[in-house]
């Protein structure tokens, strides 16, 4: 007896971090006959959102788009202005809405994937709490609210997957599935590194369109250092140009995504008027400064990059590990700091906990210092090249979710 293809809704949260891997999965379920509903709540936050899901179902029009607007929230008294966190409990508030929508699809949905901010959307909250540790929280702020409301969920859904590889982090995923962190969890499926959809190939548009990539194109293996520190992250203006300088300093040829501001439909300045005119008139042959959405998986397989500037998204730690490309970590906030830990313990990179991108603007010398270091260190060189092997060994491999409630799949 043939089995029916599984009906698998994918329901991501706020921001380009965690649409991306959505994407990415959608794409990759419906290359292996899944019949595919992603969810996109509405209104997004950024256009780079926007832009990506317009995008991405002209991409893949058999995949479906099940839309839903979000009530908007806006507290009287709020923990947070962070307009992805407002967003996060937005969507989570909403989600009476969604569960009708839901049950009426055709053919009936065999699972959900949910994104873990708003996983709790989907079934019965467990009662104890004692068992979660978020003592490194604020359990009043909105971000830790919703964390817990969503984690409480975990033990109630049939699976966790995780965008990550079993080299990268073995210790952490065996401990996981070993029962030794909570017992109560269902099994743990690292299906990472996401293969890049469709979208994400091909030239990294925004550099084709200024003529720019033949520049990278002319750059020497390795020579490159790519700065990036991800789709939501300003940094003040004074760390801007410290920034500036220390790549001036470091000697490296660079191409450094620039973010002005926090949310993309805000941002109304040009380069021009955040960055001296000097550092850019003596770094004119030797470095790009962008504030344009790049491609950044492109960026990071051209082989010209030598080493990547990061904040540490988990996104953007995925696709480098891919690479095999050296990182200097320099987190900003979030789950950053525990993700630029687990890129020095892979031996993917160095995180200069006491300095760079530690204190409140880190200077251009130390900045110039810890560059020239990363890119000539050909010990961090082989150990990024192993993990890239180790990540890619992964990739495509096949995994099995088991069989659905309904037994079709
Ligand atoms: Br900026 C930028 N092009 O210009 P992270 C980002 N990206 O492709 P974040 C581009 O966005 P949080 C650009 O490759 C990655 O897939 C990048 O996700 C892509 O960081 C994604 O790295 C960014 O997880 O989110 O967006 O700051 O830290 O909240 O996960």
């Amino acid at each position: 007896l043939r089995r029916k293809p599984p009906h698998i809704a994918l329901f991501p949260s706020a921001g380009m971090g965690h649409l991306t891997p959505f994407l990415r999965l959608a794409a990759m379920l419906a290359s292996r006959s899944c019949t595919i509903t992603l969810i996109t709540a509405n209104p997004t936050i950024s256009a780079a959102e926007s832009t990506h899901i317009s995008a991405f179902f002209s991409a893949y029009p058999r995949i479906n788009r099940l839309e839903f607007e979000t009530i908007p929230y806006s507290p009287t008294n709020p923990t947070t202005d962070d307009p992805f966190f407002l967003q996060f409990e937005a969507i989570n508030r909403s989600v009476h809405l969604l569960r009708p929508l839901l049950s009426s699809l055709s053919p009936p949905l065999s699972a959900v994937v949910s994104d873990f901010a708003v996983a709790a959307s989907f079934g019965p909250i467990a009662n104890d709490l004692s068992q979660y540790p978020l003592r490194f929280f604020n359990p009043n702020h909105l971000f830790a609210s919703i964390l817990l409301s969503n984690a409480r969920f975990f033990p109630k859904a049939k699976g966790l997957l995780l965008n990550t590889f079993d080299r990268f982090e073995s210790e952490t995923i065996d401990a996981l599935n070993n029962g030794r962190v909570l017992s109560c969890l269902p099994p743990v499926h690292p299906i990472g590194p996401l293969e890049p959809s469709e979208l994400e190939k091909g030239h990294p548009s925004e550099l084709e369109k200024g003529h720019r990539l033949p520049w990278l194109d002319d750059q020497n293996v390795g020579s490159v250092v790519y700065i990036s520190f991800g789709s939501r992250t300003a940094m003040s203006k004074d760390q801007i140009r410290e920034l500036g300088n220390g790549l001036e300093i470091s000697g490296c040829a660079f191409l450094w995504v620039l973010k002005i501001s926090k949310v993309d439909t805000e941002d109304n300045e040009e380069l021009q008027e955040v960055l001296e005119e000097s550092f850019l008139e003596k770094t004119k042959n030797r470095g790009i400064v962008v504030k344009e959405w790049v491609k950044q998986e492109e960026i990071l397989a051209h082989p010209a990059i030598g080493g990547f500037v990061s904040h540490c998204g988990w996104n953007s730690v995925m696709e480098v590990a891919q690479h095999g490309v050296p990182v200097l970590a320099w987190p900003q906030h979030g789950d950053q700091r525990v993700n630029a830990e687990v890129v020095e313990r892979a031996g993917l990179g160095v995180w200069v906990r006491s300095g760079v991108g530690e204190r409140e603007v880190s200077e251009r010398e130390e900045i110039g210092e810890k560059v020239r270091e990363m890119m000539s260190d050909r010990e961090l060189r082989n150990r990024a090249k192993e993990v890239g092997e180790e990540a890619r060994e992964g990739m495509g491999v096949e995994w099995e979710l088991g069989e659905g409630v309904d037994g079709t799949y």
